[in-house]
């Protein structure tokens, strides 16, 4: 780690700890922020730091954002290792508490309160004081307040123990290239929750055929981020991997109960090769390699129901191939030296199933086995147009004219530009009147492209109560709206309800994004009533959105399939505020295609002229 990151992560504990005493705003808030400029910052503070103190002191003070007392702490740690007002802190403070901070929502005037007022030091003691019931006792605790931190706490465990799609994605790929490259290795692919598509993973499952399964084994637990072997064999080996899972949203997030206090979402998770995931390998034989995959892809669930329907057909299906079933003995039809009927290609058991070849991933349950074609899901080829993008008007990097650029280069034939609206200060929202230039400066830039169209739309904030952030007629100058909830992402349910429902109402709406908020493995969002939101969306031939960042995946897959059987229409958005942003795309794909979606549902698979239809029929 570079000297910034070292003395940013120190001065993030300083600003906590004192927040956790109680200490006087001022100083914490100097610390977080000098622990912020130093993660900005491109050049290395390590060797000014290490200067005679006063060169280093007044080198240091010049920087924006770091003042005389931050200034000695960096030059007291790049002499010795150390800041000692750390280590004071860390004598005053249980540094279970610090843990318990990593918990969304979990602000540290109330982790301070739950210590002083009840001797609480960690999660341990939270949850056992929630199990008996006693921190009912304690202020401002009542029985919703407790039910909220009970869901934090169960994601904070859950966060620790699974992984986001988008990182295991490209950390999984990534691996997977290299073991294809290890001598004598013909096939490599990752298998399990990960091909399915699940918004998290448990962990890795990778397969692999090799000409000395034992070598690549071997060579697979010397790879350098291998961090612990938990099983060595020779066609077999599992480990513990390091990861970089840190995002944008582990830096202070814009929007309310993401980040608790300052700094809440940056700490140990943050780190950057401090998180793990366990990765297993397996390595099979060529014949038995379609076995193999569809036994590891699963689901369990699925696998189950396809064992059981190969035994009402007499045959035995397992990891090694589907078997005649001969029923004498209780020992594997493979260790019995019987032929497999099927084993090297998932197509090949399918077809011998009488069944078509089902997607991973809809390979969730009993559904899929009934499917008499195979369903045409949204690929990532059909997406033709971005309804859901940011610019530098607001708190996007790309100008309009390189966002239209890049939609266009990868063939689409629509983007929209759908800054943030008023009412988001921090996103840098546009007031009226900057959006009505900025709709001007659009339109410009939409008239000098030939085969493109370029629209002027709004991500405009669906308030708490279910209002819009502009008025009527403002909303109904522009070409797109949509409607995004961004704060109050955790009142009641049935206030959630109403609040969307208003939006999907409004009769210049075209796309609900993000309905709920979440963040995946971060924050629970909003819980509203998803029938009532559907049916809603569908009576008023509004799309709810996929939104594709990895991080959002909301709409979940399971409400995109009731969205889906209800025949409401969805977006698929990147949400573009990077020009990678637009590689999430395949993350919002997938998650349509777990919930069952047809590309004719899907409105950014429309044909540039139908699309426009159907904006324009909200106009
Ligand atoms: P995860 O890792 O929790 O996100 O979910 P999966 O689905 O990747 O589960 P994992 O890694 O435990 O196992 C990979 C696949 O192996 C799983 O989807 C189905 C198969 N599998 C594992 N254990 C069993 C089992 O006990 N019975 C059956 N039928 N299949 C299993
Ligand atoms: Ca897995
Ligand atoms: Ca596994
Ligand atoms: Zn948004």
């Amino acid at each position: 780690m570079s000297f910034n990151a070292i003395a940013a992560e120190h001065l993030h504990q300083i600003a906590r700890m004192m927040e956790l005493l109680g200490e006087d705003g001022f100083r914490v808030l100097a610390h977080s922020k000098g622990a912020r400029v130093l993660e900005g910052l491109a050049d290395d503070l390590g060797p000014v730091a290490k200067l005679p103190a006063a060169e280093a002191r007044k080198r240091l003070t010049a920087v924006e954002g770091i003042g005389p007392k931050i200034a000695d702490k960096l030059i007291e740690l790049a002499s010795s290792g150390r800041i000692s007002e750390l280590d004071a802190l860390r004598e005053k403070v249980p540094q279970g508490l610090l843990e318990l901070l990593r918990a969304p929502g979990l602000g540290p005037k109330t982790v301070r309160m739950f210590w002083q007022e009840a001797g609480v030091t960690d999660v341990a003691g939270l949850k056992r004081i929630i199990a008996d019931g006693s921190i009912l006792n304690l202020p401002r605790m009542g029985a919703k307040a407790v039910e909220k931190i009970s869901a934090s706490l169960a994601l904070l465990d859950e966060s620790d123990k699974r992984l986001a799609l988008g990182p295991a994605w490209a950390f999984a790929s990534a691996l997977v290239a290299r073991v294809k490259a290890m001598p004598g290795v013909s096939r490599a692919a990752f298998a399990g929750s990960l091909r399915r598509g699940r918004d998290t993973v448990g962990d890795i499952d990778v397969l692999a055929c090799a000409a000395d399964p034992a070598a690549v084994s071997a060579a697979f637990r010397a790879l350098p981020e291998v961090r612990t072997v938990l099983t060595a064999g020779d066609t077999r080996a599992s480990v513990r991997m390091a990861v970089n899972a840190a995002s944008r949203w582990d830096a202070a997030s814009s929007e309310d109960g993401g980040g608790a206090g300052s700094g809440g979402g940056g700490g140990e998770g943050g780190e950057g090769g401090g998180q793990t995931v366990q990765v297993d390998l397996r390595l099979v034989d060529e014949s038995q390699w379609g076995a193999a995959l569809m036994y590891f892809t699963g689901s369990k669930d699925f696998n189950v129901a396809m064992r059981q329907r190969a035994l009402s057909m007499g045959l035995t299906l397992n990891e090694y191939g589907l078997f005649p079933e001969d029923g004498t003995t209780d020992e594997a039809p493979h260790k019995r030296g019987i032929k497999p009927v099927a084993g090297r290609s998932e197509a090949e058991i399918f077809s011998k199933l009488g069944m078509v070849e089902v997607p991973p991933e809809i390979r969730e349950g009993q559904a899929a086995l009934e499917l008499k074609a195979v369903p045409r899901l949204v690929e990532v080829g059909d997406i033709k147009a971005e309804l859901h993008a940011h610019t530098t008007a607001s708190d996007g990097v790309l100008s309009i004219a390189e966002l239209a650029a890049a939609a266009k280069a990868r063939g689409f034939h629509t983007l929209a530009v759908t800054d943030h609206s008023q009412s988001q200060p921090i996103a840098n929202g546009l007031k009226p009147a900057r959006l009505r230039k900025h709709i001007a400066d659009v339109r410009a830039e939409a008239a000098k492209l030939t085969g493109f169209t370029l629209l002027a739309g709004s991500e405009v904030d669906i308030l708490s109560d279910g209002r819009l952030d502009y008025d009527d007629d403002l909303l109904a100058e522009l070409d797109v709206v949509v409607a995004s909830p961004h704060v109050a992402l955790s009142q009641a349910p049935e206030v959630a309800t109403e609040r969307l429902l208003a939006a999907a109402k409004h009769r210049l709406v075209h796309i609900i994004g993000h309905p709920t908020g979440r963040l995946v493995l971060r924050r629970t969002g909003l819980d509203p009533d998803f029938k009532k939101l559907i049916a809603a969306a569908k009576a008023n031939n509004v799309a709810l959105e996929i939104n594709s960042h990895w991080m959002r995946l909301d709409l979940r897959d399971v409400h995109v399939r009731a969205a889906v059987d209800a025949g409401c229409l969805i977006a698929i958005d990147c949400d573009v505020h990077h020009p990678e942003d637009f590689e999430n795309l395949h993350f919002g794909v997938t998650t349509g295609r777990r919930g069952w979606l047809p590309p004719e549902l899907c409105v950014n698979t429309w044909p540039a002229a139908k699309l426009r239809d159907w904006l324009k029929s909200k106009r």
